[in-house]
């Protein structure tokens, strides 16, 4: 596909966004219907299956060829990432939505053939729209970003969820060394405040493809570095843990917490 084709892909994207922020914007008027997913903690209410929907109906009426995979079962059947694939987490931090209208995101990450193309994290209820198309930089509203500065443990803002602190003796040692720590509770808010250099990494032991597909795209357009936190590359089919920092925190990040030899 040429520049063109991901500049049409990437506007569409960015409106289809914009349209699904309305909706979700509208149904704050509205008592929230939640249900429970794996346990009593793993919240989804009819808004994320319902953008998942206007997604997933949208993108197919305009790319009939383009695949979904969506936290809510689009395409679960998907085993490869041939072809064009919209990776799309409809809400991201639904506890947020439900607990506080706030500090939840869409996240949208488009690949072809594997390769991330473009990253669109929005920020809800902060107005709040990142994005990337590969090669071509990230903006946040459409104001460039800078490239992420090097930066170090002992002056870093470390974002991180208190429940993997107490489950894991590296996260102790790395909180102990770093400036401090943040939790905002969204995966896709979390890597973009990486983004606009207002925390220096994000560590996370379990997430899914939707919560980094398109944070991928745009902390790697932006110099930064994301693997997995074993310092694997990442795999956008399956869950795993993921390490997102700035260049240089992240070589010591894995040398001197997460692969000591
Ligand atoms: P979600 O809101 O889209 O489910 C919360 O710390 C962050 O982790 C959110 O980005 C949340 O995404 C994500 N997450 C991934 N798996 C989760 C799970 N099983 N339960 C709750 N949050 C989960
Ligand atoms: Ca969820
Ligand atoms: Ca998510
Ligand atoms: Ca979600």
């Amino acid at each position: 596909m040429s520049n063109n084709d991901w500049h049409f892909i990437a506007n569409k994207a960015k409106s289809l966004v914009n349209e699904a922020a309305q909706q979700i914007k509208k149904s704050l008027k509205n008592e929230r219907i939640v249900e429970y997913k794996s346990n009593p903690n793993d919240l989804v209410t009819e808004m994320d299956k319902q953008i998942e929907s206007f997604f997933d109906e949208e993108i197919k009426k305009e790319f009939p060829s383009h695949l979904i995979l969506g936290e809510e079962g689009a395409g679960k059947e998907i085993s490869t990432l041939d072809g064009t694939v919209w990776i799309i987490d409809p809400i991201d931090g639904t506890t947020n939505f439900v607990h506080q209208q706030r500090h939840f995101a869409i996240s949208v990450g488009i690949y072809e053939d594997g390769v991330g193309k473009v990253g669109i994290i929005f920020d809800v209820m902060a107005d709040e729209l990142f994005m990337a198309v590969a090669g071509e930089g990230a903006f946040l509203n459409g104001v460039k970003l800078p490239s992420l500065n090097e930066a170090i443990v002992k002056e870093a803002l470390i974002a991180v969820n208190s429940g993997w602190i107490i489950k894991d003796e590296r996260l102790i040692s790395l909180v102990r060394d770093c400036r401090g720590t943040r939790a905002y509770g969204a995966a896709a808010i979390e890597m973009a405040s990486v983004c606009a250099n207002r925390t220096d990494a994000y560590i996370s032991l379990n997430l899914s493809p939707w919560d980094f597909a398109a944070g991928a795209i745009l902390i790697k357009e932006l110099g930064g570095k994301i693997t997995t936190v074993e310092g694997n590359e990442l795999n956008l089919l399956k869950p795993s843990s993921i390490c997102v920092a700035k260049p240089g925190l992240y070589e010591q990040l894995q040398s001197h917490y997460f692969n000591r030899k």
